[in-house]
């Protein structure tokens, strides 16, 4: 027993010195990306960076969520912009356990929703243009760390019922159109890897199950993500 704490110390103490083991929680609007992180806070030596929606929704009480809804030529690029940066802080955000888990990341900001907005015409090309240098150069500059990534595979019509369901004022007019394509651009980029780069193995899992049986489903993904933890 006390071998086992002096090991398990000296564990601690070695990882607090290397980069965390870290994991990016992906998946469609809805698909239960922080019920996921939720279910690893009984682990201990995991970090859950759960994704910055309360900034977005109160920057200096402006709600940036709400106006890239209602007017989204307007609002998307500024909206977008700031997701960029509360992203960058989520990724350099120094952490003393072995494991980090993050909800969503610089590139689905940049390979799902930038891409869908460039390709429907919400954002204007310059627009576009902009966000993208910037996600190259943080890309070619910064270091991003990623060592996996959980994908929370779901099927449109059942997020869209969960987003009704769950009655977020700012998403009570997302069609299901929206999470069509938004499905389709997570799937090109995590499973097909047609147009996008992949910066880590995928685990896959099914999101479909309802919160009665998807802890069995989550408990598939605790081996590849405890196993780094001491
Ligand atoms: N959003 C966006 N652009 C991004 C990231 C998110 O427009 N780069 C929007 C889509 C949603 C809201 O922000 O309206 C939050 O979306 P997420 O899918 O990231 O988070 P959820 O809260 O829906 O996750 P889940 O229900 O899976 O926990």
């Amino acid at each position: 027993n006390f071998c086992f704490k002096v090991d398990r110390l000296l564990g601690k103490m070695s990882a607090s010195n290397l980069k965390p083991f870290t994991v990016l929680v992906e998946g469609n609007i809805g698909s239960g990306k922080t019920t996921f992180l939720e279910h690893f806070q009984q682990f201990q030596d995991i970090t859950l960076l759960t994704e910055p929606v309360e900034e977005w929704r109160n920057l200096k009480g402006w709600n940036l969520l709400d106006l890239m809804y209602k007017d989204p030529a307007k609002w998307a690029m500024t909206f977008q912009s700031y997701v960029t940066m509360t992203m960058l802080d989520m990724h350099r955000r120094p952490t003393s356990t072995p494991v980090k888990l993050m909800e969503r990341s610089l590139y689905s900001a940049r390979y799902c929703f930038v891409e869908h907005m460039m390709r429907n015409g919400t954002l204007h090309p310059a627009q576009f243009a902009v966000l993208d240098e910037w996600f190259r150069f943080i890309h070619r500059e910064i270091p991003i760390d990623v060592d996996l990534i959980v994908y929370l595979k779901t099927t449109p019509q059942v997020v869209h019922d969960r987003i009704k369901k769950r009655a977020r004022s700012e998403e009570q007019c997302v069609p299901l159109s929206y999470i069509e394509e938004l499905h389709k651009l997570h799937e090109d980029w995590l499973v097909n890897r047609t147009f996008a780069e992949c910066p880590a193995p995928v685990l896959m899992i099914d999101a479909d199950l309802d919160l009665s049986q998807i802890t069995e489903e989550y408990k598939k993904s605790e081996h590849q993500i405890l196993k780094r933890a001491v």
